[in-house]
């Protein structure tokens, strides 16, 4: 997280005055937790120390499917953005202009370059369309208003692969195709199959939104943002190390086990640095079809 880190104090206002609004709106249930929040935020509890986002659990309902175990995390330390717990806790968006600060942030290179996340030994199996989505931070800083469209994206992409040994890899052969290829574009439309590129506003709490929107990335005409994957896309299987055609085919048969994210930067090294600093920071996966 670089330029998107927001000033403590500025945060902690923007929060107190929504869980304000919160408290207010729900009447007694939830007080206790808001409560909670509220102290920990007063206390000074930013980047530093105790994460915030340790204050909420996953929230998960039919075909919504939190991943919420964490199999390897190196760049962990257990404090403020360094702990990958706000990985796994659920996905908490903000709004079309802010990223969420319910995130866990890679390290740019290196063994803490890498998170792999999984569902407690349940399967994420194929269904119709989109399988997952994936939430990084990112958020619009710019509208192009003659088209009324958007076209700006403080983005920190991502590399994604499945797989079920934690050895071998199938990915979705993600392309860059900026006109430049050797300078950076915050132009979302440039990055194809990565991560960290759709800002979203979905949240767990306070905007849960319908399966059909959750799994739509348009963020701009209803639907809850993020990027989506999907096993029976062409493009899968194209890419990742140890991704033969049988495991693909088991991949796309089966389902999978495990998810790695892993800053493009790092393992796409021809890629040319983000605006920011380009460690992706992780709000979290959710998938849409679980095995018993
Ligand atoms: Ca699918
Ligand atoms: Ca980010
Ligand atoms: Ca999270």
């Amino acid at each position: 997280m670089a330029k998107n880190k927001i000033p403590y104090f500025l945060t902690a206002a923007v929060l107190v005055i929504g869980l304000t609004i919160s408290c207010q709106s729900k009447g007694g249930s939830g007080n206790e937790a808001s409560v909670a929040v509220l102290t920990q935020l007063l206390q000074g509890s930013g980047s530093g120390t105790t994460s915030n986002c340790r204050n909420f659990l996953p929230q998960e309902s039919g075909n919504i499917y939190v991943a919420d175990q964490i199999v390897s995390a190196p760049a962990n330390s257990g404090i403020g953005f360094k702990d990958s717990y706000c990985s796994a806790n659920g996905v908490r968006g903000l709004d079309l202009f802010d990223g969420s600060l319910d995130v866990y942030t890679l390290d740019p290179s290196g063994i803490g370059a890498l998170l792999i996340l999984g569902w407690s030994g349940k399967k994420v199996l194929p269904g119709a369309g989109i399988d997952f989505m994936v939430y990084e931070n990112p958020f619009f800083i710019g509208v192009q208003n003659n088209t009324n469209s958007f076209h700006s994206v403080y983005l920190e992409p991502i590399v994604v692969e499945v797989g079920n040994d934690l050895a071998n890899w199938c990915g979705w052969n993600p392309m860059y195709a900026n006109s430049n290829p050797s300078v950076f574009s915050n132009d979302p439309s440039v990055w194809t199959r990565f991560a960290g590129i759709t800002p979203f506003v979905y949240n767990q709490e306070s905007n849960p939104m319908t399966v059909s929107a959750v799994y739509n990335s348009d963020v701009v005409h209803g639907g809850g943002g993020g990027d989506g994957f999907d096993l029976a896309d062409t493009n899968f299987g194209t890419t990742g190390s140890g991704c033969t055609g049988s495991l693909k085919t088991d991949l796309q048969t089966n389902g999978f086990l495990y998810i790695k994210l892993v800053p493009a930067i790092t393992a796409l090294p021809s890629l040319p640095i983000p605006a920011g600093n380009g460690t992706p920071d992780i709000d979290g996966v959710i998938a849409k079809n679980l095995s018993p």
